[in-house]
């Protein structure tokens, strides 16, 4: 097949979900083209089989904002022209599926459109009533429309009208990269050997709740000698290295900023923290989950379809960090407990959301819409 693909680029998981889905599809010979306005962050390198196509909104005086969308849905069709694509598979109701349906009205209707839904795009942008018409109008004109967890699949038909069936396909890690790695190398730079490395990773958006993984830290360390590490920039940054000075852990919290060797920090934990107030999936967890890494989280949205409760992690209510606290001190001091739920978490990974089982799952969508 001839493979479309849009995305946002920038570091996330929707982005690392389609930029890998992307590679897979391109080692089983299907032809692959990202469609976006950066090369995808997980690309980087030539690939066989993966074209990239950029796409430039350019400033004109009379627009108060450059007309992105409009030009996305034109490289869209002129792509899906010269290289006669099968589909195009976008990461996003909006703008993107409806980019996608704009594009294919251009070309016509032998270009098939699939919709792959992440969560913000529905959790929160699907409660605007500004948006709320047009992502349902997207939805419903897509070929086919996925999302990333049954939790997504409930909160989307609960907030739109959707007349397409909503297919549940999970995320998934490609387990040659997601894999206990030796870091015996760096650990001794972020932790003294009694001591244990507590992690997160995230977009520091309000709803990751940064502030309470801090304040579970806090508690963790009374306890258990540790370190937290934290990954990531965003709007809630400077307000957690605040309260970590303010309660006075500020000397054994790191906070490491953008990064990109995902598999080696998660290696380097013992624990990941994942407190989110929403999640439709939580990437992160399962990535860690491939590490080896047990989970201590809130129990939002699609994180208790991706952690196992009291196989491969704790989840509890959304703000209760005297809990997560408990559950991750018992897990840090209970070697046998923590051996139990890192076997169980790499069981898990392997099972449920292997790379090469759920690139079957999308192939053979691909295929039914095509052959429609
Ligand atoms: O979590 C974010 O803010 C980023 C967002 C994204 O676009 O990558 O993540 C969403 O998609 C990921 C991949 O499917 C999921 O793992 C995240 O749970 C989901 N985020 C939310 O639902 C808040």
């Amino acid at each position: 097949m001839r493979i479309g693909i849009t995305c946002y680029p920038s570091h996330g998981g929707s982005g690392v979900v389609a930029t890998e889905l992307g590679k897979l599809m391109a080692e089983r010979g299907h032809q692959v083209h990202f469609i976006t306005y950066d090369m995808p962050f997980r690309l980087g390198r030539f690939y066989h089989n993966i074209h990239y196509h950029e796409v430039e909104a350019n400033r004109y005086a009379v627009f108060r904002y450059p007309p992105y969308d409009l030009a996305l849905a034109s490289r869209m069709a002129q792509v899906a022209k010269m290289h006669r694509l099968d589909l195009i598979h976008v990461h996003y109701a909006v703008p993107h599926a409806i980019c996608a349906y704009l594009a294919k009205e251009m070309v016509g209707d032998w270009l098939k459109v699939v919709t792959t839904l992440h969560g913000t795009d529905i959790t929160v942008l699907g409660e605007d009533p500004s948006l709320k018409d047009i992502i349902c109008f997207g939805i419903n004109q897509s070929d086919a429309v996925t999302a990333v967890s049954d939790s997504l699949i409930r909160q989307t038909a609960d907030l739109l009208c959707i007349q397409n069936p909503l297919h549940r396909i999970y995320n998934f890690v490609d387990q040659r990269i997601y894999r206990p790695l030796d870091v015996s190398d760096i650990r001794p730079k972020y932790a003294a050997p009694h001591e244990k490395i507590l992690l997160h990773i995230s977009n520091f958006r309000g709803v990751k709740r940064v502030p309470d993984v801090i304040r579970t830290f806090e508690k963790v360390q009374r306890t258990v000698p540790s370190r937290l590490i934290l990954v990531g920039e965003g709007p809630e940054l400077s307000r957690s290295v605040q309260l970590a000075k303010e309660l006075k852990v500020e000397s054994q919290v790191c906070f490491l900023g953008k990064q990109d060797e995902v598999a080696r920090l998660v290696s380097l934990a013992d624990l990941l923290l994942l407190p989110s107030e929403k999640e439709s999936f939580g990437l992160v967890a399962l990535e860690a989950m491939a590490c080896g890494v047990p989970t201590v989280g809130s129990e939002a949205g699609g994180i208790p379809e991706v952690v196992g409760q009291g196989e491969t992690g704790f989840l509890s209510p959304v703000g209760d960090v005297d809990s997560m606290a408990r559950d991750a001190i018992r897990l840090l001091s209970d070697g046998d407990l923590y051996r139990r739920f890192s076997e169980a978490g790499l069981q898990r990974a392997r099972d449920r959301f292997c790379g090469e089982k759920i690139a079957d799952q999308y192939e053979r969508l691909y295929q039914n819409v095509v052959e429609t």
